[in-house]
């Protein structure tokens, strides 16, 4: 195998959400990977303490969806997405549905969660229209909430900082607090059991902008990108039920949650409370091929089915919504799943993660750990007057000491391929401990 080395220009490429400057005069290079491990261009092997970002759930280079994608490309390479079909299209999305939590019976097809969210922000709109309500417009997101980057999502979401540098966004979106509470709840596992009541911040919005013109609430049913807050108990029912109460559509953003970051397929198995339409993206493909999708319950569907027969119901979709070579690495990806029991591990193995992860208590600068599924959390005290400074120290600490994680803010955020096993999970947090007791 030929494997590219470092090039000597780092210039031309922008790189997404990173400091260019820093990593330019100092970068980090991966030019392999296989299984739990990154190979780096100076020859070190990284443990994959986040699954790349949040998506390579089942590790790298599994042979499955390798042989799919080289067999696709040689056999049907594009087909146009627009009133034209082929079967792998088809075949993903009944795959899909298959395994979907009961009602969610119809699956839309995007390149990535972004887009995603876009999508189902479209569709809670049209839906509304359709069935002669067109006041109802506005769109309620929660703080710290993180839907991707396009417009739509980026005005639903509530990460001031991925905000503030572009202008008005979308018009008639509020949004309910956040369920950050380390005051009660701090070092929990699993779900907390204060802040249930934070949904009923929902009533007031509702109050102020009378319900009749709310479309839809967009939460991710757990904050993954944030820093990981997980919902309170309780708190999704209050949602849900707020929702119920004045016809207003419930999304969930599962683009993290999804294929079985929680032990469970989707996080709608895992907290039992259902929405109306459900992203994803990120583990669809096993993070190999950029795809999304969106599932809707089949009353969203049918409500667009009306209306002569040669119309395009729903006026929306991309060039690669349903890409051959990403369908084709989708249904691999879900036997490699299916095979390995990948999608519940979660469960089998989140007691022996939690025990890890929150034998941390007591290290330096250590305020807050958070648990659920296969993802950890593990919240820093920020140096004064340098947030998020002392998180990233330890990022390349860590990955000078081989491990590979996240960081946002002063969280260091931790979600491994699903095939991790016990010998990782102990490498993984002693590496970890020895990069928080350096810390400064
Ligand atoms: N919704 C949610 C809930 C996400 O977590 C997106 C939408 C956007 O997906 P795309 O595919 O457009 O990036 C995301 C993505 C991190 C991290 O380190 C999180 C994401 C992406 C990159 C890094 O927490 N989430
Ligand atoms: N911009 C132009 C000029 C286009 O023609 C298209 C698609 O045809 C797009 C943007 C959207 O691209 P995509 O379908 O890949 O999202």
């Amino acid at each position: 195998m030929t494997i590219t080395r470092r090039p000597n220009d780092l210039a031309s490429f922008w790189m997404p959400f990173t400091a260019n400057r820093q990593f330019k005069k100092t970068p980090r290079m991966f030019v392999a990977a296989d299984r739990m491990r990154y190979t780096t261009d100076d020859g070190r092997s990284v443990l994959d303490g986040t699954a790349g970002l949040w998506c390579c759930n089942a590790g790298h280079n599994r042979p499955k969806i390798v042989e799919a994608i080289r067999q696709q490309a040689g056999e049907l390479d594009y087909a146009p997405a627009f009133q034209m079909g082929h079967p792998k299209a088809f075949e993903f999305a009944n795959r899909l549905v298959a395994m979907a939590p009961e009602g969610f019976d119809h699956v839309f097809f995007t390149n990535s969660g972004s887009e995603s969210v876009d999508t189902a922000l479209k569709m809670a709109l049209a839906y509304h229209r359709m069935r002669g309500e067109a006041q109802r417009t506005r769109l309620i997101g929660r703080e710290r909430g993180y839907h991707g980057v396009n417009f739509g999502g980026m005005s639903v979401g509530g990460i001031g900082g991925n905000r503030k540098m572009f202008g008005q966004m979308l018009p008639g979106v509020d949004h309910i607090r956040n369920t950050h509470d380390i005051g009660r709840n701090a070092f929990t596992r699993g779900m907390p059991e204060h802040g249930a009541e934070f949904a009923d911040e929902l009533e007031r919005i509702c109050t102020l902008h009378d319900p009749s013109t709310i479309a839809a609430v967009m939460v991710e049913p757990m904050a993954g990108s944030t820093g990981v807050l997980i919902p309170p108990k309780g708190y999704l029912e209050r949602l849900r039920a707020i929702c119920d109460k004045h016809g207003i559509l419930l999304i969930y953003d599962e683009v993290i949650t999804g294929f079985g970051r929680l032990g469970t397929p989707f996080a709608v198995d895992f907290f039992g409370v259902k929405p109306d339409i459900f992203t994803i993206a990120k583990g669809m493909t096993n993070g190999v091929i950029p795809m999304g999708g969106v599932f809707v319950q089949g009353k969203i569907h049918d409500a667009f089915m009306n209306g002569p027969e040669h119309m395009i119901e729903f006026a929306h979709g991309y060039t690669y919504s349903g890409n051959p070579i990403a369908c084709a690495a989708g249904i691999a990806t879900l036997d490699t799943y299916a095979e390995e029991g990948l999608l519940t591990r979660g469960a089998e193995l989140g007691a022996y993660w939690a025990d890890a992860l929150h034998s941390l208590k007591g290290l330096p600068h250590v305020v807050d750990i958070r648990n659920l599924g296969l993802i950890g959390a593990v919240e820093l005290e920020p140096i004064e007057g340098q947030a998020t400074k002392r998180a990233f120290s330890c990022f390349l600490d860590a990955f000078e000491s081989n491990l590979l994680i996240r960081t946002t803010g002063d969280i260091i955020a931790l979600s491994p391929p699903l095939i991790i096993e016990k010998s990782d999970i102990d490498e993984l947090f002693g590496k970890l401990a020895d990069v928080l007791k350096r810390a400064a």
